[in-house]
């Protein structure tokens, strides 16, 4: 097994709903470690470095504004194939595609507050990992 490690992060509506407690027992009872954590304000500077790729769309600005509103709990995850198996649990970007099961499928039904966020492949969750950890968190297969 070759651990690989991912980004996720509960978002404010997540926050909000009081799920952060569901949401880290599902992780760690599929088998994935937590190897850091932290719960913070993300600054218009952080939103526009996680979002960068969206810049320029519709819904960006929404975006921004929504994602920097209340606290996020931010987590590097570890496991083998963790991005893929994190981005099965959390489910479709839109919750009203995601099958039941999944975090998206159970907990939301909005597109742009969508309880959860997972890092799409090794490459970004690098990126994302340094947008909010120090630098020796950053190992990836
Ligand atoms: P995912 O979070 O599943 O990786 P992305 O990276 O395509 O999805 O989108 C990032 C975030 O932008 C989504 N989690 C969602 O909150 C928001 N978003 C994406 N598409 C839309 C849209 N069409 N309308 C509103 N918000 C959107």
């Amino acid at each position: 097994m070759v651990a690989q490690r991912t980004f996720v992060m509960i978002k404010p509506d997540g926050v909000k709903r009081h799920l952060i407690g569901e949401i880290i027992s599902r992780l760690e009872k599929k088998g994935l470690n937590i190897v850091s954590m932290k719960m913070l304000k993300m600054s218009r500077e952080m939103a526009e470095r996680l979002y960068e790729e969206h810049k320029g769309k519709s819904f960006y600005e929404e975006l921004v504004s929504y994602i920097t509103s209340g606290q996020v709990v931010c987590m590097v995850i570890e496991g083998d194939e963790a991005v893929s198996v994190l981005r099965k649990m959390i489910g479709s970007t839109d919750p009203k595609d995601a099958m039941p099961g999944t975090i998206r499928g159970d907990f939301a039904l909005s597109k742009s507050e969508n309880v959860i966020h997972a890092s799409d492949s090794p490459e970004k969750a690098l990126k994302e990992i340094s947008i909010f950890f120090s630098e020796e968190l950053q190992i990836n297969a």
